[in-house]
């Protein structure tokens, strides 16, 4: 069997493939793509895919098993297509690498419990750190930090060390990362990809399959095979990765892509591989054709943040997906789906997701994510959002990603405190503040920036939880400071905010 974010050549599960004797099974299910209501370029993304990769197996004389979406015996669930695949007796057991998600890899456990099927699961290396290794790394540690993990990781692939010793005397150059967009300076123009007629097919098929889903399919551009893949991956390493370090935190009004590498659908699918995007990446600082603060960035985004999210997901999870160490207990306001907001930042965000399935990293940390967590929306409603909006969202990458790094309620495990920002901070790192109605400098009062109005409201209201959090020591010394009255008047302008924005008490 070979899952819709499996589509590599040299995938585990096709190891030893003997296309005398094997039948290689993929299908379009309606479980997997109304789990949550995904993105309409995320379904077509993912159906184009694998419908590519069918024909090249075929092409090298595999026979493969596809389901279509529309095939009228489809079962509609993974292990209900093992089953009928299954039950003329013809094959005597299934191959399969990993599931991504706990959520699949419980259900096949119990599909093989349950039929008494011999189902061989193998491991996933496509990955640059496998459960085993990261859970040997993480044994014994009272806190995991990326950072560390990153080290043993550049450690043990020899990627951007000399003699042993990180290139330039330094592990992160994050430093040199943060800046705000210089002032009249526009992201280039980007290579996007055109739907090949595979794509079209998809694309077609899920308008009128899902036509309530998130998003719009106008904009697709997405590659959907390997080579497509390659060719957006070579243009970013060329044109764009040199830049990639000074912008990386930078936002920019009505720009989605920014300098960023545009490959976490392409990573996610298998369509490439992260050790050679490293790899390629480090080429391009040895040859002196970008410098090492890009480099570094990009290659620690994968090396680094991309496998230690997926190592934390498998250590915790199940009791990861059920965290809530804020008892963030209000709903998701409508806007984050409708975009109708007088917010600018959060409006321009929501317009490019609908439009192209994609935030960058910044807009999904900074602004929603930011946003979410001083509003107090419960963890579940923030997963649902995240996981169906953008074309690159799998559990395993998502959630620890929004459980931990946006709205802090893993208490800590991903991040050592919450990233709470007040308008201040989306005013250094963007334009949109200009163009709002809120006032950015305002910090009360109706007309004042939300994410100020929450901003201490949310410390008062998370004392208990965060103020032994050293980290955060200074916000909290000033909050003291206010004194009793003034930090009722900080909870309750929060709480007025929140009412506001329609964050209310889930029911
Ligand atoms: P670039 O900025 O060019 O980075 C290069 C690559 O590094 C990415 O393609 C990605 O594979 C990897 N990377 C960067 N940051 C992270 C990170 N924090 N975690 C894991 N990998 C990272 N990424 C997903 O792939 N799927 C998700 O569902 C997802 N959800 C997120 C939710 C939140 C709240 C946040 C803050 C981040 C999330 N990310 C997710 C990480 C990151 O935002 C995206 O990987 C990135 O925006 C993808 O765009 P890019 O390929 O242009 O990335
Ligand atoms: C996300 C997704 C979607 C939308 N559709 C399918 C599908 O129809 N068939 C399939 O095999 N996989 C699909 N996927 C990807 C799976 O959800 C993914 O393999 C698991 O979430 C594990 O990461
Ligand atoms: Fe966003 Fe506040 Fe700036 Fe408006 S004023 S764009 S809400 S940060």
């Amino acid at each position: 069997m070979v899952l819709g974010d499996q589509l590599s050549d040299g995938l585990s599960a096709l190891e030893g493939l003997d296309p005398a004797r094997d039948v290689v099974l993929m299908a379009e299910v309606r479980d997997e793509a109304t789990y949550v209501r995904h993105h309409k370029q995320k379904i077509a993304l993912i159906f184009a895919a694998m419908r590519s990769f069918a024909v090249q197996l075929e092409g090298r004389g595999v026979s493969v098993r596809y389901v279509r979406i529309d095939d009228l015996a489809n079962s509609h669930s993974i292990a209900g297509e093992l089953e009928r695949a299954l039950a003329d007796g013809t094959f005597a057991g299934v191959v399969i690498t990993e599931c991504g998600e706990w959520r699949l890899s419980e259900a096949l456990a119990a599909f093989a419990g349950s039929t008494g099927t011999r189902v061989e699961v193998r491991q996933d290396d496509r990955f640059i750190c496998g459960h085993d290794r990261f859970r040997r790394w993480a044994s014994g540690k009272s806190q995991l930090r990326m950072e560390f993990f990153y080290r043993e990781m550049r450690r043990e692939t020899g990627i951007l060390l000399d003699d042993g010793q990180p290139v330039g005397g330094k592990w992160n150059y994050d430093a040199e990362n943060r800046k705000g967009l210089t002032k009249g300076l526009r992201p280039p123009a980007r290579l996007r990809t055109s739907p090949d007629a595979i794509a079209r097919e998809a694309i077609a098929d899920v308008e009128r399959l899902f036509p309530d889903h998130f998003g719009s399919l106008e904009a697709f551009g997405w590659p959907t095979t390997a080579e497509q893949a390659e060719v957006v991956l070579d243009d970013f390493l060329r044109t764009i990765l040199p830049r990639f370090g000074d912008w990386q935190d930078a936002i920019a009004s009505g720009e989605p892509w920014m300098w960023h590498g545009l490959i976490s659908t392409s990573l996610n699918l298998g369509l490439l591989n992260p050790l050679d995007a490293c790899r390629r990446a480090e080429v391009e600082y040895r040859a002196g054709r970008a410098p090492l603060n890009a480099v570094e960035g990009f290659i620690r985004q994968i090396l680094g943040w991309r496998e230690f999210v997926r190592g934390i997901y498998w250590l915790k999870v199940p009791e990861y997906r059920r965290r809530n160490f804020l008892d963030a207990d209000r709903t998701l306001p409508a806007f984050f789906w409708s975009g109708e907001t007088d917010m600018a930042c959060v409006a321009d965000v929501v317009a490019q997701t609908r439009a192209h399935a994609y935030s960058h990293h910044i807009q999904r940390l900074m602004v929603t994510g930011n946003l979410a967590m001083m509003l107090g929306v419960h963890p579940d409603e923030v997963d649902d959002w995240y996981l169906s909006v953008y074309a690159d969202a799998y559990e395993w990458v998502e959630m620890p990603n929004t459980r931990g790094m946006a709205t802090f309620a893993d208490g800590g495990i991903v991040g050592s405190k919450p990233y709470a920002a007040s308008g201040a901070y989306i005013d250094r790192m963007s334009d949109a503040c200009g163009s709002c109605q809120y006032d950015v400098k305002a910090r009360t009062g109706d007309g004042a920036c939300p994410f100020n109005r929450l901003y201490w409201g949310f410390l008062e209201r998370n004392r208990s939880r965060l103020r032994d959090n050293v980290r955060l020591a200074m916000p909290y010394r000033t909050l003291d400071n206010f004194g009793p009255e003034r930090r009722a008047a900080l909870l309750a302008e929060a709480e007025a905010a929140r009412t506001m924005l329609g964050a209310v008490t889930r029911s």
